[in-house]
């Protein structure tokens, strides 16, 4: 499959609700879309990086210049027998997992749609609908008590609450006691150390799924010994960035969950043996998010169909995030089930009407 051209975009899609987490509120979704074209086939993906490196330290800024100067050149006008030589051929260079992602998931969809195959079917997932929850983002007790029903009521599988110091074993047992037999988990974005270990054992007291990504960024070490310090099963998000890192990770035993991200894991190549190797380690897996667009969207749905994506993951509805998303389909919850889009490929289809309102750049590539 010979790539004939790229068009790269910086697209803005502001937020229903702002959007709060332990390091900061977003009001609005930026990020670089990708198109890959061949044989008239196009090829969609996101970069998941964030306009600040809050989040990790990829921005997209740093994203633009990278798929600008370093990847789309390396891949416009060649051929490729599959999407690992893609893969193999990004990796020469370090770090950059966000943007290495967006070419690698785009050329992904753009190989599915040439055998005329959905992209589940060829990453090896089956099903027609995935099982998915929510994430609720910090704000007083009693709203959050009040949306934490809501969602049940809609049927969402689990409800994941974001944490943060002064915003954490109050705010649980509230709404612990307001529902007793949800299936609850907390994420606290890196925003403790292994000196709060005292408050995150008192975490032990709500039976929560599994508390997420409590300490540094890049620290499998501290999480490892705060593991032995607590019951409650650590996942880890952020640490969770090549292969590499997970299987050390495993292998000392700094988390019982894995949070899988596409998008910030250099792409398929590196997700799937994540996912194999957690399963491997007996460790379950589930499909994160960040608020992507119905592209990135669209792309977590179908590799949530793989075998050990055992719990819920966050790709819930679009209208939840978006007041209008740049896609066709309407990517929507039945019951806590999200379906997997039909149709060669990631299975959505872009709005040219609603991508144009929302891009903030254009830029185009040819060999
Ligand atoms: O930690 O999983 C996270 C959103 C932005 C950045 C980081 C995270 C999140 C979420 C929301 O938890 C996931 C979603 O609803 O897409
Ligand atoms: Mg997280």
């Amino acid at each position: 499959l010979k790539i004939d051209s790229a068009e790269l975009r910086i697209v803005r899609l502001p937020l229903v609700t702002p959007f709060v987490i332990s390091t900061g509120t977003m009001t609005e979704k930026v990020f670089p879309l990708l198109i890959l074209r061949a044989n008239g086939i196009e090829g969609y993906a996101e970069g998941v990086m964030d306009p600040e490196p809050d989040y990790l330290d990829e921005t997209v800024t740093g994203a633009m210049h990278v798929i600008r100067e370093l990847l789309l050149p390396q891949i416009i006008g060649k051929s490729f027998s599959n999407p690992q030589e893609v893969g193999a051929l990004l990796s020469r260079w370090r770090g950059n997992q966000m943007a290495r992602a967006t070419v690698e998931m785009a050329f992904w969809d753009l190989w599915a749609k040439s055998l005329d195959l959905p992209l589940q079917t060829i990453l090896g997932g089956r099903g027609e609908a995935i099982d998915v929850g929510v994430s609720l983002g910090i704000g007083p007790i009693p709203q959050t008590i009040e949306r934490v029903g809501a969602h049940l009521e809609q049927g969402y599988k689990r409800i994941k609450l974001k944490i943060k110091p002064g915003h954490d074993i109050r705010m649980i047992e509230a709404v612990r006691e307001a529902f007793p037999d949800a299936h609850l988990t907390v994420d606290a974005n890196s925003c403790y150390s292994l000196a709060d270990t005292a408050m995150l054992k008192q975490l032990d007291r709500f039976d929560l799924d599994y508390v997420e990504q409590p300490l540094a960024w890049d620290d499998i070490h501290d999480h490892a010994i705060l593991q032995t310090r607590m019951d409650t099963a650590i996942c880890l998000d952020e640490c969770i960035r090549t292969v590499d890192i997970t299987r050390k990770a495993l292998t000392i035993g700094a988390c019982r969950v894995i949070n899988i991200k596409v998008g910030r894991s250099g792409g398929y190549g590196p997700s799937l043996a994540i996912h194999d190797l957690a399963s491997a380690f007996s460790v379950p897996v589930w499909c994160g998010g960040m608020l992507e667009s119905g592209i990135g969207r669209a792309h977590n749905i179908h590799l949530s169909t793989l075998p050990n994506f055992t719990k819920p993951g966050d790709t819930s509805s679009a209208s939840r995030y978006f007041h209008r998303d740049i896609v066709n389909e309407r990517l929507e919850t039945v019951d806590g089930r999200m379906p997997v889009p039909h149709g060669p490929g990631i299975g959505v289809t872009i709005d040219p009407v609603a991508l144009k309102a929302a891009t903030l750049t254009e830029e185009t590539f040819k060999a």
